[in-house]
């Protein structure tokens, strides 16, 4: 089974390693990150803002890309004294795209994990679902918080994700390719105290990065430049995968389920491509052997489990719910994993399995359902959204990246 990746890097022990810029995945240095200035502040005077250009050009929009100056400096505990106005500041900024950096995110190099799967397999609900879930029951549950580290991530999430359906109910509409607009990530700080018996509260970091990639820009070679970034920075990968499009799994549906809409009759949107194509883009950042396995832990889960049979499901390891008190259940880790994959060979998708295990140093299976039930007419089912494991990826690498602990309820 897994063992948790060693510290190094972690909070506690500072690191002079590169960061990587969670908004244009620029590897950068830790003495060329820039510093901005405060500006003004009430009676305090400071610089006044001017158009940040390349900021700008970053988000495609000069709206709230007018900000005080930025500039380099040795700077010292990550603070600086700006050269025009002598302001002391400690706001920190990506050298190549201008976005803010936040100090816990320079100090702690940041996890970013990359979430990817066909068009339909239920990427973008799954976003909205998980990232209420870390905000509410499993933030408190994991005495996590979750913090968006910008103002735009906080009012894209609202806008396009948490207002229309977990408000407003409605599906979420197909995710538009970025050739047709920028995109940009959602970048959240999750920092989660931890008390030990013996030592103080501690705080560790865990910058989350999500970038809801359009299934249809996973279909070709040729992915976008920005996409290709995001993938190559990833120190996790999370892949969906709708079991309704497995060759096999479309009897173990349940009646009420429609046809499905996604990849049924194109080759390049069969999850094994998709996978194919994104451990390509990871193997060109390792610089790995084909046959050497890659060291990124990747989380494969099945959507939408709410749609299947339920006597698939009926007392097994997925149905039940997860204990919930702040540990990885490694016992309910390996019959989740099992189940899974009994399931994926039983629907002739065994290659997957086999794939995942010859490319990555490590897989772990899940099932999840970000809806917890099926939607009629391009809405959410009538008991509301109501997920079923839908954290339990997330639990598995905070596990991995040494920020929660594995326990094994019936013994070693
Ligand atoms: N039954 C069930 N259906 C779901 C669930 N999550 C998503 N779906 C269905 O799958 C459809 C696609 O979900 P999206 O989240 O838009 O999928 P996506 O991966 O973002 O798709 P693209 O943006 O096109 O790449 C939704 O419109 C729902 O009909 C779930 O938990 N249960
Ligand atoms: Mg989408
Ligand atoms: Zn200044
Ligand atoms: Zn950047």
């Amino acid at each position: 089974m897994t063992r948790p990746l060693s510290r190094v890097g972690l909070p506690g022990a500072p690191s002079r390693q590169a960061v990587t810029c969670p908004y244009c995945f620029a590897s950068v240095a830790p003495q060329r990150i820039l510093f901005r200035c405060r500006g003004q502040a009430g009676r305090t005077r400071g610089c006044a803002p001017v158009l940040d250009e390349v900021l700008a050009a970053y988000t495609g929009s000069t709206a709230g890309a007018s900000l005080p100056p930025v500039f380099a400096a040795p700077g010292r505990r990550g603070r600086a004294d700006c050269p025009d106005c002598g302001r002391p500041t400690g706001n920190r900024a990506c050298p190549e795209c201008h976005n803010g950096l936040p100090a816990a995110y320079c100090d702690s190099p940041g996890r970013i994990v990359a979430l990817v799967g066909a068009k339909n397999a239920g990427k973008s609900t799954y976003i909205a679902v998980l990232l209420h879930e870390l905000m509410n029951r499993v933030g408190t549950e994991l005495d996590a918080s979750l913090v968006a580290c910008d103002d735009r991530t906080i009012e894209r999430y609202k806008r396009d994700f948490a207002r229309p359906l977990l408000e407003e109910r409605r599906l979420l509409p197909t995710t538009a390719s970025a050739a047709t607009g920028p995109r940009e990530p959602l970048v959240y700080l999750l920092t989660r105290t931890r008390r030990t018996r013996f030592a103080r509260a501690r705080n560790d970091s865990l910058a989350l990065v999500l970038f809801d990639t359009a299934g249809e820009d996973l279909r070709s070679r040729e992915v976008t430049d920005l996409h290709l970034r995001y993938l190559e920075a990833a120190d996790a990968i999370i892949f969906l995968v709708d079991p309704l499009e497995l060759p096999g799994a479309r009897a173990g549906a349940a009646d009420a389920v429609p046809d499905a809409r996604g990849a049924a009759d194109d080759p390049d949107s069969e999850p094994l491509n998709v996978i194919a194509r994104v451990t390509e883009a990871l193997r060109q950042r390792h610089g790995t052997r084909p046959g050497e396995p890659l060291p990124v832990p990747v989380a494969v889960a099945l959507t939408k489990i709410d749609a299947l049979r339920p006597e698939l499901l009926r007392q097994s390891a997925l149905h039940r719910t997860r204990s919930g008190s702040g540990v990885l259940d490694l016992d309910d880790r390996d019959a989740v994993h099992e189940q899974v994959r009994a399931l994926l060979h039983e629907w002739q998708a065994g290659q997957l399995d086999t794939y995942l295990g010859q490319q990555y140093a490590e897989h772990a299976l899940f099932g999840l359902s970000a809806l917890g039930g099926i939607p009629e007419d391009g809405r959410v089912g009538t008991g509301g959204v109501r997920p079923h494991r839908a954290e339990d990826p997330l639990l598995w690498l905070l596990y991995r990246f040494g920020m929660l602990d594995g326990v094994r309820p019936g013994g070693p």
